[in-house]
């Protein structure tokens, strides 16, 4: 028997990887909703809302590299849709199914339940057009060809796509056939003399270092740039955006490049290098410590997934990939030239009973991180003091740099950790965030997850009062909720919780965390006020740099 539509468009994800589909149920969507669960390939990952079911398959697209998630007609897409656009933004394939009226009903333009009542039933699917790299409405003649047209798409831009599926062909045979499409190929010749001006420039260059960016990461390609940095011996740093592309217990890592904020030593070896090979890493506000950078444009590289920029000359038509793997085997070595050592945040300073500080926080919990683990870190102040913190081997530091939207760490905590089970998921959120999507965390113990939650509760949007003109206008308070009773509210059980306030409180529940079985879900409780550096060196500099 042929496969039907939504069968084929199932069968075709599982190859790409996705083994798991968020979301939430409804009457348009069931054809869809009742195939994934009946696929035994798939799961079906209920989530609390569709927000948080796009931003759990955001976090899960970062560990496996493709996600899925499932929502109904108009109400359930559109909640979807911010997460959709931060998937666009951080570079993430997730696949947003969408299940639509029967087309009957579509061309009768029947008043059914969801539209907006004005016999229009696309706008929806106009709507999505600006966060998806390519989007269609599936029927049974286009159904294979247009899969694997949107399956290209996605996996060529890392970028999210939309399919919509009129319920009433969900289960249609899918008609014809479709090969998968291959990937665009390199021009030859222009990669012979990308390559070739690259090498130049770094072999004339008296002192030259690597930013290895989010793009690298995001393309699957840490191998290849691991290579590029053992053939050369070139000492790299990260900006934050790109944190942990690769490893940084690597020999050559020399830290975080952040402009004139922080890390004056690597902010001085990058910028008076003579070449700056940057690959697939953006120029953003986070990423360059408030445009504080100054990269020549002349004596820099940046490659980037489809071309290659060296000093003012371009190279396109040329992927990523090719140019890594060539200049593996071209680059010369320069063990000449040294940078600074890196350096972590060093040892918690403060007293043991005394309150929790910023400069006993945040080197505790850059302590307290293990190899292979995958840290979550919310929009706020805390990832800013953890962008500093030097990951153990194999782990690795996500967070939404260019998004930004508050509330996301929290359900792609949960999707990472879905994605990886066997790994340890440790999120850091700011309670403010927190609020807005804390309900997913009765999920991790739904699907038998057992994640280390911090809460940072410092009474507010710290970030925000650190950036307004007064601090302690009341737009910034939020709800005292008692966040070590959610857990257990929400369906967690035997969780270990702890509400800390001292330092050694603090050391105390990490202790219990560590040792436990379960989830952990511990509330840091610190002064309204306590800031690490790059927040404070944020609010110093802000009426300059920042909101210009
Ligand atoms: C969806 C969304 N709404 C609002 C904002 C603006 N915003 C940025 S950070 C922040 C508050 C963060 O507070 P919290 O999570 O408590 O972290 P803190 O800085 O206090 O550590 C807000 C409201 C945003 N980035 N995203
Ligand atoms: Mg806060």
């Amino acid at each position: 028997m042929r496969q039907s539509i939504i069968q084929y468009v199932l069968s075709r994800l599982h190859q790409l990887g996705v083994t798991d589909v968020f979301g939430v149920p409804g009457d348009y969507a069931f054809p869809i909703n009742d195939a994934i669960s009946e696929e035994k390939n798939l799961r079906w990952i209920g989530s609390s809302n569709e927000l948080n079911a796009a931003y759990a398959a955001d976090g899960y697209a970062r560990i496996k590299g493709v996600a899925a998630v499932n929502t109904t007609y108009a109400v359930g897409e559109l909640s979807a849709l911010n997460a959709i656009a931060g998937a666009y933004a951080e570079h993430l394939p997730v696949f947003h199914l969408v299940g639509m009226p029967n087309m009957t009903t579509q061309r009768a333009r029947a008043l059914v339940h969801h539209p907006l009542g004005n016999g229009e039933f696309d706008l929806f699917y106009n709507l999505t057009e600006p966060v998806v790299c390519a989007r269609a409405i599936i029927t049974p003649e286009n159904g294979a060809a247009e899969t694997e047209r949107l399956i290209a798409a996605a996996m060529y831009h890392r970028r999210p796509v939309y399919m919509a599926f009129p319920a009433d062909y969900v289960d249609r045979p899918v008609l014809g056939t479709a090969t998968p499409l291959s990937p665009p190929q390199s021009d030859p010749s222009v990669l012979e003399a990308a390559v070739n001006a690259i090498v130049e420039m770094v072999t004339k260059a008296k002192t030259a270092c690597i930013l290895p960016g989010l793009l690298v990461a995001r393309a699957n390609l840490r191998k290849e740039m691991t290579a590029v940095v053992d053939t050369s011996g070139l000492p790299f740093a990260t900006m934050f955006n790109d944190k942990s592309t690769l490893d940084e217990t690597h020999p050559s890592y020399i830290g975080m490049y952040d402009g004139q904020l922080m890390n004056p030593e690597v902010r001085a070896f990058v910028e008076d290098s003579d070449c700056i090979l940057g690959v697939g890493a953006l120029l953003t506000d986070f990423n360059s410590g408030a445009f504080t950078a100054r990269i020549d444009r002349s004596k820099s590289i940046n490659i980037l997934h489809d071309h290659v920029r060296v000093g003012n000359a371009i190279f396109d038509n040329i992927g990523m990939k090719n140019v890594l793997q060539e200049l593996a085997k071209r680059l010369p070595k320069r063990s000449d030239i040294k940078g600074p050592k890196v350096s972590g945040l060093g040892e918690p300073q403060g007293k043991k009973d005394e309150k929790i500080t910023a400069e006993y926080l945040y080197p505790r919990w850059e302590q307290f991180l293990k190899p292979h683990d995958i840290l979550i870190a919310e929009t706020g102040t805390a990832s800013l003091g953890m962008a500093f913190a030097q990951m153990p081997a194999g782990s690795v530091f996500h967070n939404q740099t260019l998004w930004g939207s508050i509330g996301w760490a929290t359900p792609a905590a949960f999707g990472a950790a879905l994605a990886a089970p066997h790994r340890r998921t440790v999120l850091i959120t700011g309670e403010g965030s927190h609020q807005l999507t804390a309900q997913e965390v009765g999920q991790f113990s739904r699907y038998g997850l057992k994640p280390i939650i911090f809460v940072l509760n410092n009474h507010g949007n710290l970030i925000e009062r650190l950036l307004c003109k007064d601090g302690e206008r009341e737009y910034n308070d939020v709800a005292a909720w008692n966040y070590q009773q959610l857990p257990s509210a929400l369906g967690c059980k035997n969780w270990f919780t702890a509400r800390v306030t001292t330092c050694s409180e603090l050391d105390q529940a990490i202790a219990h965390a560590e040792a436990r079985e379960t989830g952990a879900y511990i509330e840091v409780v610190t002064d309204t006020y306590v800031t690490p550096p790059l927040a404070a060196k944020i609010h110093e500099a802000r009426g300059t740099l920042y909101m210009h």
